[in-house]
């Protein structure tokens, strides 16, 4: 790591998640006044169903290292993330799921990485990985063919894209998501073919993971936009940098 510390994003993209973003919040808080490095937490929400907009706007008039953006219009959770990597000021920017499936020690856990890296990212398949709380049964199983479907059609040789713990040097942020096209869930999947595209270091880590109730991801119809968009975006950063 650089002998100055780096100043951490954390970018939190969020739709309808009024029952799991305040206790998240509440750990947000803690952390950026525990943390031995400047923190800015980045919530990004989406339009929905609940008053998720709320939390997010009085999250940052309570504390100044909170920034809400509130998107106009429903997109995805890809748009959602691009849009807070983009707006992120931090030299190491990471995003995260509203529902901390994984701790928010492993901000910790994979800065030091940054010597050997410029992209890091959680991977549930990693051997040293501690799942707590496994997802559901379907979940796991189309999760594992998604993969292997990607895999298959060479698309990547990662093992888990789709683990919503990532962290990004803050020029590799800017070149990979300004550059993305995915709005929905296989935007993971293209931002790790433009960043190795773009000649990026990328790192996959271990990390500690628990599945959380409320999931918003509907496993078939989400999956298989995913796998598409995923694979068409992917051979196209990968075809226009070789
Ligand atoms: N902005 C936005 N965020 C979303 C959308 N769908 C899911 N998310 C967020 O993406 C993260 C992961 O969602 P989650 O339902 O926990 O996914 P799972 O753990 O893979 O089942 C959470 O922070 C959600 O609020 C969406 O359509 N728009
Ligand atoms: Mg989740």
């Amino acid at each position: 790591m650089t002998l100055q510390a780096p100043r951490v994003s954390i970018v939190v993209p969020c739709r309808n998640e009024v029952a799991r973003l305040p206790r998240t919040l509440a750990a947000l808080s803690t952390f950026v006044v525990e943390a031995a490095y400047p923190v800015e937490v980045v919530i990004v929400v989406e339009p929905g169903q609940d008053a998720t907009p709320d939390l997010a706007r009085r999250a940052e008039a309570e504390n100044p290292a909170f920034r809400a953006i509130i998107q106009a219009a429903q997109r995805g959770k890809g748009f959602a993330v691009k849009t807070g990597m983009l707006a992120a000021t931090g030299d190491i920017v990471f995003f995260m799921d509203a529902d901390l499936s994984v701790p928010l020690r492993f901000v910790d856990e994979f800065l030091p990485f940054f010597d050997q890296a410029d992209v890091i990212f959680g991977s549930r398949r990693h051997p040293q990985s501690v799942i707590g709380q496994s997802q559901p049964f379907f979940r796991v199983a189309s999760g594992r063919a998604f993969n292997l479907a990607l895999r298959f059609c060479g698309v990547t040789q990662f093992r888990d894209t789709q683990c919503g713990f990532k962290a990004f040097r803050a020029n590799a942020a800017k070149d990979v998501f300004s550059r993305l096209t995915v709005d929905g869930f296989g935007f993971d999947v293209e931002a790790l073919a433009w960043a190795g595209a773009l000649g990026y270091r990328l790192l996959e880590r271990p990390v500690e993971w628990n599945d959380a109730p409320g999931t918003k991801v509907r496993a078939l119809a989400d999956g298989s936009r995913a796998f598409f968009e995923a694979v068409l975006a992917a051979k196209r950063a990968r075809a226009e940098n070789i």
